[in-house]
């Protein structure tokens, strides 16, 4: 068991780090099942991680995390590049150096009875031209199984590593050294919120995290690399690495097309990318639900692989009814986060489609009853983490190295009002425009921002891109000057989530939004029919297919409405937003606003 590499760079590099935090042993993954098996024992016997039902759960573990790891720290995330410019306005910025000094010091020591893992991924399949390789040391088992699902780890990325292959160094620890004969006892190990770290160095292609152990903090090859990182490399080769889901959809002609969507988190990305269409003949199949990397091919069009081999996907708000296909990837071999626990050890969560079969374990690990107790039984931010393939609407080529050509692009977020079901941008600089502009009311996925209030997140990528916004944005431009308008994605706005004055969502969303797609799907195929307004193609009255949709004639009409008041307030909020990145905005989305402040006035 174990692994072996020959690349002297990375074992000097694991001995220096193993210096500085001392833990008791170092092991090197294999990624191997027997390996997953141990250390999920490991955890098991540890208190850490219960054994769920194996006649229900079958491999299936639930964790409970810390009140105060339960969420990506978007106020403890840096990064440090050398300017505080390169990091721009949005981004937590702090002096490479300084921010090393604090975090050695904390690093010191940190692992003290404790192993350090040495886990050696994929981003993307192993030994494919667009993959990337990470190394994460780290001192958690549960961040060791977690990569083994989300990752493509083992022998096999060092051997594509060989003796002096190019590597993100990714180091991590949970920050909760052990005292000689301490245990955990069965709490989450993790430091303070004010001692957490979620630091990049984007220069360096370097990722240092310490004090977290929860999801996209202590995974590294998610958030830290497969964004902030590879945003960074994407600008300086000419490519885009993003916070999208990927879709394959197929007509009842059999004709199939690819579809990447950007939403914030926890705005269905993970739902839109497993639909179950619910117009008769149409096929949607999964490629990834979180993150795409598109690169340009020979012929011009952008070609998107997710280089993710697992989900990990909100648990609240998931049934047999908004998302069938999730429901079946977590049967088995899944672990959760922070769901509440049944007495027969399954799990539940809100929104899971049924009661609870009686008293339960909330995610505290507190008696919880229906009814009775004023708090959720599981988090709101509670997770499954499931390897791709046990996905029943997995495409086939899902890790087909050579990626899916990209037909069209969708922005969206959680919008009350203003912003309709659907519409269409004219061009890709406007489509740019559209995605520099996304908003959406927070959620829970992340700790530090006000739930419920809307906030700017252009593309979906506001915690997640490296470097300064205004120049994403600017690339995100040039990328449109390497190709033509007919090989380019078309970019669409969608928002599945406007409500009546009453608060009530005014559109059935999940299987539903198939009517939309199937609008994109006809877009992209240069049919489907369309009406220019201020803000973009809208679909025509008759455009969105609604046989057997039990939405109102009004309230269809209510979801594609165009509100000029509201607009006119919103370009005010736009403006706000872009006011933030003074001169970085590029002059062609400057004209954009201006243009769509003239047709708003027209
Ligand atoms: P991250 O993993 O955080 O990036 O989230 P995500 O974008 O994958 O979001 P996900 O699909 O997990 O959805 C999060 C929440 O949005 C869940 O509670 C869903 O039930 C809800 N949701 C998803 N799609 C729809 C929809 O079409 N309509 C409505 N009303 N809610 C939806
Ligand atoms: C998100 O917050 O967008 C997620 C979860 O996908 S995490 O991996 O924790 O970032
Ligand atoms: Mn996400």
């Amino acid at each position: 068991m174990g692994s072996t590499t020959t690349h002297a760079k990375l074992q000097q590099w694991v001995k220096e780090m193993a210096d500085l935090c001392q833990p008791d042993s170092i092991y090197w993954c294999d990624g191997s099942k027997a390996e997953y098996d141990k250390f999920v024992k490991t955890l098991i016997d540890s208190g850490l991680a219960i054994k769920l039902n194996e006649k229900t759960r079958p491999g299936c573990v639930l964790f409970k995390s810390d009140a105060s790891d339960v969420a990506r720290v978007e106020n403890r995330t840096y990064i440090a590049a050398k300017t505080q410019d390169a990091a721009g306005p949005t981004n937590n910025w702090m002096d490479p150096a300084i921010l090393k000094e604090e975090m050695k010091a904390l690093y010191k020591g940190c692992m003290k009875g404790r192993t350090m893992y040495v886990i050696p991924f994929s981003m993307g399949p192993i030994g494919s031209n667009i993959a990337k390789i990470g190394v994460e040391l780290t001192d958690s088992e549960y961040v060791v199984i977690n990569m083994h699902v989300m990752t493509r780890v083992g022998q096999k990325v060092l051997d594509v590593l060989g003796a002096n292959g190019e590597y993100v160094p990714c180091m991590h620890s949970v920050g909760k050294p052990l005292a000689a004969g301490e245990k955990d006892n069965g709490k989450w190990p993790c430091a303070p919120i004010e001692k957490k770290y979620i630091s990049h160095f984007p220069e360096e292609r370097t990722i240092w995290s310490y004090g977290s152990g929860y999801g996209g903090n202590a995974l590294l090859g998610k958030k830290c690399l497969a964004l902030r990182i590879a945003s960074v490399i994407a600008r300086d080769e000419g490519w885009l690495a993003e916070h999208m889901l990927i879709l394959g959809i197929t007509n009842p002609k059999g004709e199939k097309k690819y579809v990447a969507a950007a939403f914030p988190s926890a705005c269905g990305k993970t739902n839109l990318a497993m639909l179950i269409p619910t117009i008769p003949g149409w096929k949607v199949e999964t490629i990834g639900d979180d993150i795409a990397w598109m690169k340009f091919g020979a012929d011009g069009r952008l070609y998107a692989i997710n280089p993710e081999a697992g989900f990990f996907g909100v648990a609240p708000g998931t049934s047999m009814d908004s998302n069938p296909n999730a429901m079946h990837s977590i049967e088995k071999n899944t672990i959760f986060t922070n769901v509440a626990l049944t007495a027969d050890k399954d799990v539940w969560w809100e929104g899971i489609g049924y009661n609870a079969p009686g008293k339960l374990i909330d995610w505290n690990g507190n008696e919880w009853e229906e009814g009775k107790s004023d708090k959720p039984a599981a988090h709101p931010n509670a997770r499954f983490t499931a390897p791709a393939n046990q996905c029943p609407a997995i495409a086939p080529e899902w890790e087909n190295p050579a990626g899916v050509p990209i037909s069209a692009i969708l922005f969206g977020g959680r919008r009350p009002s203003t912003v309709p079901l659907v519409h269409q941008a004219t061009s890709w600089n406007h489509g740019v425009f559209l995605g520099s502009i996304v908003g959406s009311e927070v959620t829970a996925a992340a700790l530090d921002v006000k739930a419920g209030t809307v906030r700017r997140d252009p593309f979906a990528m506001l915690p997640f891109c490296g470097y300064h916004m205004g120049d994403y944005f600017a690339h995100w431009i040039k990328i449109g000057q390497k190709s033509t308008a007919d090989k380019l994605p078309k970019i669409f706005f969608v928002n599945w989530f406007r409500k009546t004055k009453e608060g009530k969502w005014l559109w059935p969303g999940y299987g539903e939004n198939s009517r939309v797609l199937k609008w994109v799907f006809e877009r992209a195929s240069g049919e489907g029919k369309a009406q220019e307004s201020a803000i973009g193609y809208l679909p025509t009255e008759d455009a969105i297919d609604t046989a057997g949709l039990n939405v109102s004639a009004e309230d269809m009409k209510e979801l594609l409405k165009i509100n000029k008041a509201e607009w006119l307030t919103e370009i005010e909020t736009i403006k706000e937003h872009y006011a933030k990145f003074g001169n970085r905005i590029p002059k062609e989305l400057n004209d954009e606003l201006a243009a769509l402040v003239a047709r708003l006035n027209k």
